[in-house]
């Protein structure tokens, strides 16, 4: 990654730590019902990724979305909207925190439905094929659901059909409380890669810029008509699986341990050692950031009874000739 991306990287994500904090804080205070995935820790995977593919590129994330949403290049304020049910959120508010797609930023969404992005992406893959664009898909994917059935059978014909799809394994340690060690039969997630006849590599992913270059590589490769990768990105989710997890599965110190490895502040180090900026200038960046955030939650609030009628959410539900 060029030194000079390095703040834009720092900028995404500050916003994407901010919304998770924040939408922690609303969830407590009762404004949003349902549940949430926070991925706080996991910020470089998402602005690595997103910072690295181009326009035209679609993702399709995993329940846990918001930061990728946020680096695609979505609004806070509709992400914040949906999440309060109102007609303004990227679902016009009947999608919540796990469904958040985004057409006009590339980004298809994801389901609650562990796995079931993958197929998907690899549906978008074969279309871009079959229309001849120099474009690629990413099928976002957690270590738990590199274990299921669907992943496997779009690898395989992925790598069959020679597709421009990126598999990019975001293995952030655990499925709920599984942990990866003992979950998946191999040491490496990316070690899949071999029996679908793909590349594919595993990088430290609480480093932007390991990311942003492994998603490069993979890139080119994908675009140089060489078929899938599967990439594999290493973090850990410092917070719980959902709102109610107490965490009673893992220690203190392992989270001690990763909290010292916070890809936040790894970049901050980078950015002075570099003489990027000093230190007043992060700090400066840092409460721009968090004010940003806190606007967007703010706007979004005032406007949260603007919902849908009843009669506009079905027209959107079902198709016209259907009712
Ligand atoms: C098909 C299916 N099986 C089980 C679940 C329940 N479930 C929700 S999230 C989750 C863990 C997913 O782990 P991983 O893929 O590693 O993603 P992470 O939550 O760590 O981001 C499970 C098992 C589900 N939603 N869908």
């Amino acid at each position: 990654m060029d030194k000079a991306l390095y703040v834009d990287a720092l900028r995404l994500m500050l916003d994407s730590r901010f919304f998770e904090e924040k939408t922690e804080e609303l969830f407590k205070q009762g404004l949003i019902h349902g549940t949430t995935h926070l991925a706080n820790g996991q910020e470089a995977s998402q602005a690595g990724l997103c910072m690295a593919i181009k326009d035209g590129d679609w993702i399709v994330p995993t329940h846990r979305c918001h930061g990728f949403t946020i680096c695609r290049g979505s609004s806070p304020f509709a992400m914040f909207s949906e999440m309060f049910g109102s007609a303004h959120g990227l679902a016009k508010g009947l999608g919540g925190s796990m469904h958040m797609p985004d057409s006009s930023h590339w980004n298809l969404g994801s389901s609650a439905v562990v796995g079931s992005g993958v197929p998907l992406a690899t549906g978008i893959a074969y279309s871009m094929k079959r229309k001849g664009l120099n474009n690629l898909s990413v099928a976002i994917f957690g270590d738990g659901a590199s274990s299921r059935g669907s992943v496997h059978e779009s690898m395989n014909l992925a790598s069959i059909w020679k597709l421009p799809v990126l598999f990019y394994c975001e293995n952030n340690k655990y499925g709920m409380s599984a942990s990866s060690d003992k979950m998946v039969s191999v040491p490496k997630v990316s070690d899949r890669a071999a029996a679908y006849s793909m590349s594919g590599t595993t990088v430290d992913g609480n480093d932007v810029t390991a990311v942003y270059d492994a998603v490069i590589n993979a890139c080119n490769h994908i675009r140089s008509g060489k078929g899938p990768y599967l990439l594999e990105v290493m973090t850990y989710r410092t917070k719980g699986h959902s709102k109610s997890d107490r965490r009673l599965y893992r220690t203190a110190e392992e989270e001690a341990f990763w909290l010292a490895k916070d890809p936040i502040e790894h970049l901050k180090r980078l950015i002075l050692k570099e003489g990027i900026l000093d230190q007043k200038q992060i700090d400066a960046l840092v409460s721009e950031r968090r004010q940003y955030i806190e606007d967007q939650a703010n706007l979004a609030l005032e406007k949260a009874s603007d919902r849908l009628t009843s009669d506009q959410a079905l027209d959107l539900v079902y198709a016209k000739e259907a009712l």
